[in-house]
């Protein structure tokens, strides 16, 4: 096949050293291609040539030094970041991880004192990049747009933090930022930054979710909340400001009273006359923050001072406030931007997540400035106002490094190829996936069609917790292969355990767990240590448990299997079962339900609820509709359920206990592979359930 002959003719090109690598040989010899594992595809020479790391070799010698020396390898780095204090350097890194040795607690570069605002504005501009656009805005309808230089920049950035400043927000306190992609949202994060103050982000999704964003404020206690009035999500609008509104008195209803809401006119959504206000406590942005001066002195914080909070779902429960500190974040962030988008100064970068999620706050904001990047914003959706407005952009901006989701990738790879084709994508050259595996086909299809067959791909696995990149292709250094997230980066140990936590070495499949810290971890859950202990370090005593499965094949390349815990990858965002539960029984005619993930052609998971209704109670499509809505109400649109599957009794172990394993079977019609289920209760509930399946 033409696809083994490239194979074939790159081997010849191939970078000295990855020869090494076993099993590469086996496929030049000409041994089946027939598995994913023994596909290679191989960066061009020029690509690997011009990258910054251009080999296996290089990749090799780099990453074991970081291992060996981690210290060091990530003190040379600090060095190129400003900082006002420098560390101790006999506390680069101080950590334990091993719960049975006392608490777990990380640090890096204590001691130190810097700011990232300041790194990722002021610093650009001091070494002469004032002039260069630091973002490009484009908004939901085309030919809505705008841009700033790193000067505009910091100057916006700085009336912002001294209207937070004159308001009375200081180092250490929260500010909540409900805001879409607009111009404003980095500049609101960059803001509080600059003051010490910690932000967080909440993810604007079409649908009400006044319940998740009062759960957030009730928890951090935030001095203001920053938001806008409206937001166009491709042709219809989303009345931010209402939803804040509600959130404040469910907040308040909760003993949290938040006096202060700074909203911005997005007067293309929406005007200010059409805007409900309370005088008392709602002020406009506009009409305050541009009187503020453009000159703001940064507040210098510790390296370990928290930069942020950023919710995300667990197995149980509410959600976490993963909290991230600022000095690793801050290299790690740079450090992982840099070597795996192979990052130059010439690129334009374009990164489709929203800032409200983890991807938004290290590789649309942090890393790239850091790097003194120009980054691109997107308001709009990808299908608005058709299938090719992604390419349109990339053509537009000349966009060169395009990160985005294997559910969008998908879901475009559905509308059909003719969007791609007929826009040049000629600037295009380092392609980029986040939030699930990818699997093989649409890497193919992202490769070939979108890429044009050229463009390596950075299959980047990471989690909100690590706040940057672990296990990543370095696109000049390995050939890849579709599908596979491939070699830890930099100063990254993954390790792969059994059941009991013992480490299982070569070609194996488990649990995939961290050895060591690294400087982009998170340090704690918001208020809840113990917690923190509990769901990431005491499930395998001495590592950092991901929640992840993970297999490594005979090459080393490692393919993460997805989550082995109660949370479904919807889209690439993380939602607890037991959340779309809750909200479930929340309606008072669910009696009780129970939630799996089921595969999905284009969201990678669905979601998929059993419920048992109150007694007497009728089957309707209504109903159905309405306990939907209870879960878009309270989580979000991105939650509700895709299916819901009437439940006269849900399969339980005399015990009580909800045996999922049934119904993910039952939810997949794997009806053959239901298993053991004379352990239940009342085994007659599985019939009934499969009997009910299509109503
Ligand atoms: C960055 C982000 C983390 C979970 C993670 C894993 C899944 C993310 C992935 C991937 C396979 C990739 N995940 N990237 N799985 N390959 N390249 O998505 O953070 O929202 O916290 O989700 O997402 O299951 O554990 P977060």
């Amino acid at each position: 096949s033409s696809d083994k002959l490239r194979h074939v003719e790159s081997m010849s090109q191939l970078p000295s050293g990855a020869g090494k690598i076993s099993g590469i040989n086996a496929v030049v010899l000409g041994e089946s291609l027939a598995a994913e594992e023994n596909d290679l595809i191989f960066p061009s020479p020029e690509f690997s040539a011009n990258a910054l790391v251009s080999s296996p070799k290089q990749y090799q010698e780099m990453y074991e030094r970081s291992i060996k020396d981690p210290s060091g390898f990530w003190s040379e780095i600090a060095e190129t970041f400003y900082w006002k204090e420098k560390w101790n350097p006999s506390e680069v890194c101080s950590e334990n991880l091993d719960v049975t040795k006392g608490p777990v607690q990380i640090s890096w570069f204590k001691g130190g004192k810097t700011n990232i605002c300041y790194n990722a504005v002021d610093r650009n501009i001091e070494s002469g990049n004032g002039d260069k656009i630091a973002m490009y805005w484009e908004g939901n309808e085309p030919g809505q747009d705008a841009k700033l230089t790193y000067s505009e920049l910091l100057e916006k950035v700085c009336q912002l933090s001294n209207y937070l400043k004159s308001v009375g927000v200081g180092k250490g306190d929260a500010v909540i930022i409900y805001l879409p992609m607009l111009l404003e949202l980095p500049i609101a994060m960059l803001a509080c930054a600059r003051i010490g103050a910690v932000h967080s982000v909440k993810v604007v999704f079409a649908g009400f979710s006044a319940d998740s964003l009062a759960q957030r404020i009730v928890d951090c206690k935030p001095k203001l909340v920053i938001t806008c009035n409206a937001v166009k999500r491709g042709a219809k609008p989303i009345l931010l400001k209402d939803i804040v509104d509600a959130a404040l008195v469910e907040s308040e209803k909760n003993g949290v009273s938040v006096g202060l809401c700074l909203t911005y006119e997005n007067q293309s959504a929406m005007k200010r006359e059409d805007t409900k206000w309370q005088a008392e406590r709602d002020v406009w942005w506009q009409d305050v923050v541009t009187k503020f001066s453009t000159k703001c002195d940064v507040e210098w914080v510790d390296a370990e001072d928290p930069l942020f909070l950023l919710y995300t779902s667990g197995s149980t429960g509410k959600p976490k406030g993963v909290l991230h500190t600022s000095g690793g974040y801050m290299l790690y962030t740079a450090t992982t931007f840099k070597y795996a988008f192979d990052y130059k100064p010439t690129d334009i970068y374009w990164c489709t997540a929203d800032c409200g999620w983890i991807t938004g706050h290290s590789y649309v904001t942090y890393g790239p400035l850091l790097n003194g990047a120009t980054v691109l914003i997107f308001e709009g959706t990808p299908n608005y106002p058709d299938s090719g407005r992604c390419w349109d952009i990339v053509d537009k901006y000349n966009v060169s490094i395009f990160y985005t989701a294997p559910t969008l990738v998908r879901s475009l790879m559905r509308d059909g190829t003719e969007y791609v084709t007929c826009y040049s994508r000629k600037s295009l050259r380092v392609l980029g996936s986040v939030g699930e595996p990818i699997n093989p086909s649409a890497w193919r299809w992202f490769y070939n069609i979108v890429g044009d067959s050229r463009c390596p791909i950075s299959d980047t696995w990471w989690q909100t917790e690590t706040g940057g990149f672990m296990i990543t292709p370095l696109p000049g250094a390995w050939p890849q292969k579709p599908g596979s997230a491939t070699f830890p980066f930099f100063g990254v140990q993954p390790v792969i355990v059994d059941e009991k936590g013992q480490e299982i070495e070569g070609e194996c499949s488990g649990y995939l767990c961290i050895k060591k810290s690294w400087p982009g971890a998170f340090r704690t859950l918001y208020g809840d240590h113990e917690r923190y202990e509990t769901t990431y370090f005491k499930p395998f005593a001495g590592y950092y448990f991901t929640g992840d499965g993970c297999s490594r094949d005979k090459d080393g390349y490692h393919w993460l299997t997805g989550r082995v815990d109660d949370v479904i990858n919807v889209s690439g965002h993380r939602i607890g079962t037991a959340e779309v539960e809750s909200a479930l029984v929340s309606h008072p005619q669910c009696a009780e339900a129970a939630v799996v993930g089921v595969e999905h052609e284009v969201k990678g998971q669905g979601i998929y609820a059993f419920v048992t209704l109150v007694d007497g109670v009728p089957y309707s499509a209504e109903l159905r509709k309405s306990l939907i809505m209870t879960v878009r109400n309270q989580i979000g649109a991105f939650a509700a359920p895709d299916k819901i599957h009437w439940a006269p009794g849900l399969p339980k172990t005399r015990s009580g206990k909800i045996m999922r394993r049934i119904l993910r079977k039952i939810a997949a019609r794997q009806l053959d592979e239901l298993g053991d289920t004379s352990t239940l209760a009342d085994p007659g509930v599985v019939e009934q359930l499969i009997a009910l399946s299509d109503c």
